[in-house]
């Protein structure tokens, strides 16, 4: 059976990039904007529209499969992962860049079955980069095969973080708390990119040594979590432990070693789970 994944994997393909398609227009225009958890968690009229695009077209050709999207959820559908192939999709990842045209946006689209990923597809809309990755088969950007950085030692990491959309004071603390370690570890740098799917494709191409967040949700791990461990990377939860999809946090590296030492200094920001009803 799962000789027919590989031709699922085509059809996120073509629809990723109909997606950006349609997103690279929006950019130019005005765009409205509403907010959802909080006065910085924004959303679009296109997000909305992308998502119903690419929806609509899987479940036409996969009528029998499940689909987690992040306005669907948003919207009040459950998010739940179940032994059925289930797509997990994020129309439009970093929707707060796209609202400023600022161009680290993508689609992206993974897919489960039996809660294990066999690919993920982002497409980098805006730079017309595509990264692909199918369990056993490698990874990629536009055809070229990535590879992981193989660094071990902190002192010599480029870090990426995202911020996320929880901002009381609490949180705040914890968030510069762990950004203030790295940096007295003295390590070569800290980036925010406003895109989570997009730094986790940095992580697969080796430009940079390790990833966390605490805040981010399965459709912006799950397409990315194949594309590094398939450019040899790791992907681990911030306890240390095996990845939880649904856990709304990560550790992402090249070596284990490295993801082991993020994942030991950060002080953890609770929330609450992606699967939580
Ligand atoms: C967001 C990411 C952002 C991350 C947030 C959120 P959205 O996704 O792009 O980098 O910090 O947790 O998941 O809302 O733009 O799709």
């Amino acid at each position: 059976p799962s000789a027919n994944w590989g031709e699922c994997m085509e059809a996120a393909v073509e629809i990723a990039r109909k997606a950006g398609q349609v997103i690279r227009e929006a950019v130019k225009h005005d765009k409205c904007v509403t907010t959802k958890s909080s006065a910085v968690d924004l959303v679009t009229e296109t997000d909305h529209l992308v998502e119903n695009l690419i929806i609509s077209s899987l479940r036409a050709k996969y009528p029998s499969h499940s689909f987690i999207g992040e306005e669907s959820s948003a919207a009040g559908e459950k998010c739940c992962l179940t032994d059925n192939p289930t797509w997990i999709i994020d129309p439009i990842d970093g929707t707060c860049n796209f609202v400023h045209s600022f161009p680290m946006v993508a689609v992206s689209i993974g897919f489960a079955v039996n809660k294990e990923l066999e690919f993920g597809v982002i497409y980098h809309c805006l730079e017309e980069n595509l990264y692909t990755a199918r369990k056993g088969h490698g990874a990629f950007c536009n055809g070229l095969k990535l590879q992981v950085s193989k660094e071990t030692d902190l002192s010599k990491a480029l870090i990426l973080t995202e911020i996320g959309a929880k901002r009381d004071p609490e949180t705040l603390k914890i968030f510069l708390g762990n950004m203030e370690r790295f940096l007295k570890a003295h390590v070569h740098g800290i980036r925010v990119i406003g895109s989570a799917t997009l730094a986790l494709c940095q992580i697969a191409a080796g430009a940079a040594e390790a990833y966390y967040q605490f805040g981010l949700h399965c459709w912006d791990i799950a397409a990315a979590a194949v594309i590094i461990r398939e450019a040899g990377g790791n992907v681990i939860d911030t306890s240390g432990g095996p990845l939880d999809l649904m856990s709304r946090r990560v550790v992402a590296a090249g070596t284990q070693e490295m993801a082991n030492h993020i994942a030991q200094m950060l002080e953890t920001i609770t929330y609450e789970r992606d699967d939580y009803n």
